[in-house]
């Protein structure tokens, strides 16, 4: 075709453009760094501050849309409270800024991963994802903006400086004043200069998932066992009730509707606010045991935005770091690493017990700081690859992002039929040892106090303490201030003490408590980690005056 024909046609484009593409004056907006996983707000912020949603919009174009020459862009989102007032605003600001093609899931809503599944299965050149993962939602809850490059990855550090830089400098926002209209078929239309199409997220990262697992496997062994996954209302329901049907385990999915306020409940799958599914395993708020019989042959809870996991057993609470560990112990069991594993990682604060089996198998293990953005280029540069974090992160090269039900349908493939997840892990520490595990949150405490404790600690000239800083082996980014260690060689304990990067109020302090036993007893096996290091707590937090700089005596939660 030559250019001719054309010319009507982009005659009537230019004047759309013109008609549409307005501009809005404004003034930089103080406080929008990115923090570990995209920018989290109080959902106010966002909602009510004039131009605060527009301003970050404007922002993501400025600093990486249109440097990275960003053409076709997934915008969705976990489903909170003001997701699809951010999807218009995102779609009309992108339309503005010279992005081609708009692809939202059905609805808005697609779970983190499922989203870095549609950006790599499409080729799309990035997404922008609304959702403040484990945070509450709500009118009175959090929000939050992320994004992702064309690897699926969620945006490493140069990208989100950038945008931080651009929100400080902006003078004025583009948009088109175009409605988003439905979103509840799939199909395309214009939206603007752009096209927007609507796709069934969904089969995507299903089909996804199947390249992974043995599905016909899985099923055979699911007959007549029961699974339970509380989806707490958040993003990967509609995914599970899907996988799960299709495995014969038809009311396997709790909470399996995404909510706006996810049902009011705090969608984080940890022993607190996974309390109803945690009761039905037979296990207490600190992990322990109650009822060994009690509970189906496996638990699950994900997250609002389906990336995290806890996996339960009958009476029995594994650890995210035990389950990464194990998941690499069995890593012949599933599909996507039969060819073998060609390296693994954990962030800093996640225990060595993946070292440990790491060593044993011969494989490489990394070392990253806390974020799933720092796993990218590894899995680039070393697939098959199985990563995972202490915040109930797990996952593998299968997408960029950590994944919920990936890690079921995981633990779902390395179980024997006639063995419970308790045996599992029992029969793990005896070969490799155990490595006691247990996390202390201090949230929404005054942010000066606690920049004061890491002072403090870094100035005591203790030479059992540290800090973690990272340079990334393949690019030669790197990160500093990532965590403040302490060794115990003594007692063959370790304590970290690290500033969360993902709250919207104040600091949240969390501190990291570890303890290694190379030989375990039976009474090892059967210990309770966050009962058995509650000595090693007293101890980080009395060198660290944590009372006195943070003016907190008891931890929010412990995991
Ligand atoms: C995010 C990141 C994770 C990271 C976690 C840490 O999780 O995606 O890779 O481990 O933050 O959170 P914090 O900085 O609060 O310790 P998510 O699930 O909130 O996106």
């Amino acid at each position: 075709m030559t250019g001719a024909p054309l010319k009507p046609y982009l005659d009537v484009m230019l004047l759309w453009i013109a008609v549409t593409a307005l501009q809005l004056d404004t003034k930089p907006i103080l406080g929008m760094r990115p923090g570990t996983s995209g920018l989290r707000k109080k959902t106010k912020v966002w909602r009510d501050e004039p131009m605060f949603t527009l301003n970050f919009c404007q922002a993501l174009m400025d600093g990486w849309v249109k440097p990275a020459g960003v053409k076709t862009l997934v915008v969705g989102g976990d489903g909170r409270y003001y997701s699809l007032e951010a999807l218009e605003r995102v779609c009309q600001v992108a339309a503005a800024n010279g992005v081609e093609r708009l692809v939202v899931p059905v609805n808005g809503v697609v779970s983190t991963p499922g989203a870095s599944a549609l950006v790599r299965t499409l080729k799309a050149d990035g997404a922008v994802l609304l959702t403040a993962s484990h945070n509450p939602g709500g009118e009175d809850g959090d929000f939050g903006i992320k994004f992702n490059t064309a690897d699926g990855s969620p945006a490493r550090e140069v990208w989100t400086e950038a945008v931080y830089d651009q929100s400080r400098e902006l003078s004025s926002v583009q948009y088109v004043d175009v409605p988003i209209g439905s979103l509840d078929e799939p199909g395309e239309r214009a939206f603007g200069p752009a096209s927007l199409q609507i796709i069934d997220d969904i089969s995507v990262y299903v089909d996804q998932l199947k390249q992974c697992f043995d599905f016909e496997a899985l099923k055979a062994k699911l007959e007549g066992k029961q699974v339970l996954i509380d989806a707490m209302h958040g993003a990967a329901g509609p995914a599970a009730v899907r996988v799960f049907d299709e495995l014969g385990c038809r009311d396997a999915v709790m909470r399996s509707e995404p909510l706006p306020d996810f049902g009011g409940c705090h969608p984080d799958p940890n022993l607190k606010w996974a309390h109803e599914l945690r009761d039905k395993c037979g296990i207490d708020a600190s992990g322990k045991t109650i009822d060994a019989e009690q509970g189906p042959w496996l638990g699950a809870a994900l997250d609002g935005d389906g990336d995290r996991n806890m996996i339960l057993g009958k009476g029995c609470f594994v650890t995210p770091s035990d389950s990464l560990a194990v998941l690499c112990a069995r890593a012949d069991r599933i599909p996507w690493f039969s060819q073998g594993l060609k390296a693994v990682a954990r962030s800093m604060p996640t225990s060595r017990a993946l070292d440990r089996v790491a060593s044993k198998l011969g494989v490489t293990c990394f070392e990253t700081p806390t974020g799933w953005k720092y796993f990218g280029n590894l899995m680039e540069a070393h697939s098959p690859f199985l990563c995972g974090e202490e915040s109930f992160g797990t996952g593998s090269n299968h997408v960029r992002e950590k994944d919920g039900l990936w890690a079921v349908l995981a633990w779902l493939s390395i179980l024997n039929d006639n063995e419970q997840i308790s045996d599992v892990l029992r029969a793990h520490w005896s070969k490799f040892g155990r490595d006691l595990y247990a996390r202390y949150d201090y949230e929404a405490v005054d942010a000066q106090g606690a920049d004061a404790m890491f002072d403090h600690l870094r100035g005591l000239g203790d030479d059992r303490i540290s800090e973690f800083s990272y340079v990334d082996p393949v690019d030669g980014s790197t990160a500093t201030k990532q965590g403040i260690i302490l060794n115990f060689d003594d007692t063959d304990e370790r304590a970290v003490f690290r500033l969360s990067g993902t709250g919207s109020q104040g600091a949240t302090v969390r501190l990291y408590l570890e303890k290694y036993i190379a030989e375990p007893t039976d009474a090892d096996l059967d210990a309770t980690p966050a009962l058995e290091l509650t000595h090693l707590a007293k101890r980080a937090i009395d060198i660290a005056s944590l009372e006195a700089f943070i003016k907190r005596q008891d931890p929010d939660v412990i995991t």
